[in-house]
């Protein structure tokens, strides 16, 4: 069937499944890592039950290195995807539009793959600068997304397998795994560019323009976490070196409603089978620990630093919990979420797990959580709970 006049034509020569393919792949690993360490976000910080007593306390920076591989990988899947987008898009004008129940089948799950990954990247990227413009919780969404992305994608796979085996080579000619219309189409290009060698040479400069774009975001934004590119911090929201005590702050004491009344008034009370409770004063008088940990923040800064304070193990061998505990961490925080959080048992055994009284040598700043914050090896920032005031037994 001839393509009817009122739809346009394409005559650009790198609308073409080789160029689909060599594009795409490098898209289809940035959404692989980009998953894989969004799953490792998750659970780490929603812990299911079977992982009771089992997360990984080390490496202590594990979570820093699999939250930045998140933003990074997300940010570089953005030129990625506009270009691969920009190759295909012909395809919505193809004509007849559809063929057999398969194609509509095919084409439907494109739509959702399209639909989801652009929502996906995009609210990601917002919450970057912490920016929540929509009604539903972003967690929830962004969770559910993913899985949605991941299966519309496999489909994808499975359905342009052929295809893809076709042209992952630059070398190879075979168009006899083809179907009829993706032969048409690369006939067709072919006809038009005249030269494949020049189809060749524009598809090499257009590579090129894309992994310089891809670069560039990286360069820019990857500072934020990890340090030697901090200088060019140019894109991210986040300059880690920025912030009292040379440490960012997402949320100050005043935002969290510390008055200096609960400060006066602060104790920190331990449940357990002998509960007690202790002055700012008594807790300085107990054994210090001194440790080098990152804040990992969920999204996308990351800044090592050196804290001081006693050990959660410490706390509960005194509330007659030798072993640790799962505790419940609440704050004195008013407004606001993340004032309370849960800790697994391998958090609070740990020996570098801290309830932090001091940071980078100094008693912490009122917005770092002052007189006492929690900070744990390999444990996502959100958890790392400032104004402690209560630890309780689960
Ligand atoms: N009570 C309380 N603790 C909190 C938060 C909060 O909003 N309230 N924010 C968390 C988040 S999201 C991060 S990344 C770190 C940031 O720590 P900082 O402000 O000390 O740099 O604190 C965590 N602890
Ligand atoms: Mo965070």
């Amino acid at each position: 069937m001839r393509t009817p006049p009122f739809l346009p034509r394409f005559r650009g020569r790198l609308h073409d499944p080789r160029t689909a393919t060599a594009v795409g792949r490098w898209l289809g690993l940035a959404i692989l890592v980009c998953f894989v360490t969004g799953v490792t976000s998750h659970y780490l910080q929603q812990p299911p039950d079977w992982a009771a007593g089992h997360l990984p306390t080390r490496p202590v920076s594990g979570y820093r290195v699999t939250q930045s591989l998140h933003v990074i990988s997300g940010i570089a899947a953005i030129p990625l995807l506009l270009v691969k987008l920009w190759t295909v898009y012909p395809r919505l004008f193809e004509w007849p539009p559809i063929r057999s129940v398969a194609h509509a089948l095919e084409r439907i799950s494109i739509a959702v793959l399209v639909a989801a990954t652009l929502l996906e990247l995009f609210m990601g990227l917002l919450n970057t600068i912490q920016w929540y413009p929509w009604p539903f919780p972003f967690r929830a969404a962004h969770w559910a997304l993913a899985f949605v992305i991941i299966g519309a994608l496999l489909v994808h796979l499975a359905v342009k397998a052929p295809v893809i085996a076709a042209h992952w080579r630059r070398t190879s000619r075979a168009t006899t795994t083809l179907d009829a219309q993706e032969a048409r189409e690369a006939q067709d290009a072919r006809d038009t560019a005249g030269d494949a060698a020049t189809a060749a040479a524009e598809r090499r400069s257009l590579l090129l323009g894309l992994a310089a774009s891809v670069g560039a975001v990286t360069l820019v934004s990857a500072g934020q976490s990890v340090t030697p590119l901090r200088r060019l911090v140019l894109l991210a929201p986040r300059d880690p070196r920025v912030g009292p005590q040379g440490l960012p702050v997402n949320r100050t004491a005043r935002a969290a409603g510390i008055t200096p009344d609960d400060l006066r008034g602060w104790r920190l009370r331990v449940g357990g089978p002998e509960p007690y409770e202790l002055t700012l004063a008594e807790l300085r008088a107990m054994p210090q620990t001194r440790v080098e940990l990152p804040l990992a923040c969920v999204e996308g800064w990351s800044k090592s630093a050196h804290w001081e304070g006693v050990r959660i193990k410490d706390l509960l061998a005194r509330a007659g919990l030798p072993d640790g505990a799962s505790l419940r961490i609440v704050s004195m925080q008013r407004h606001g979420g993340y004032g309370v959080s849960a800790m697994d048992r391998a958090y609070t055994r740990d020996g570098l797990t801290l309830l932090a009284l001091r940071l980078n040598g100094e008693i912490l700043a009122p917005d770092h959580g002052f007189p006492a914050r929690i900070i744990a090896p390999n444990r996502p920032g959100v958890l790392q709970t400032k104004w402690v005031t209560r630890l309780e037994v689960l």
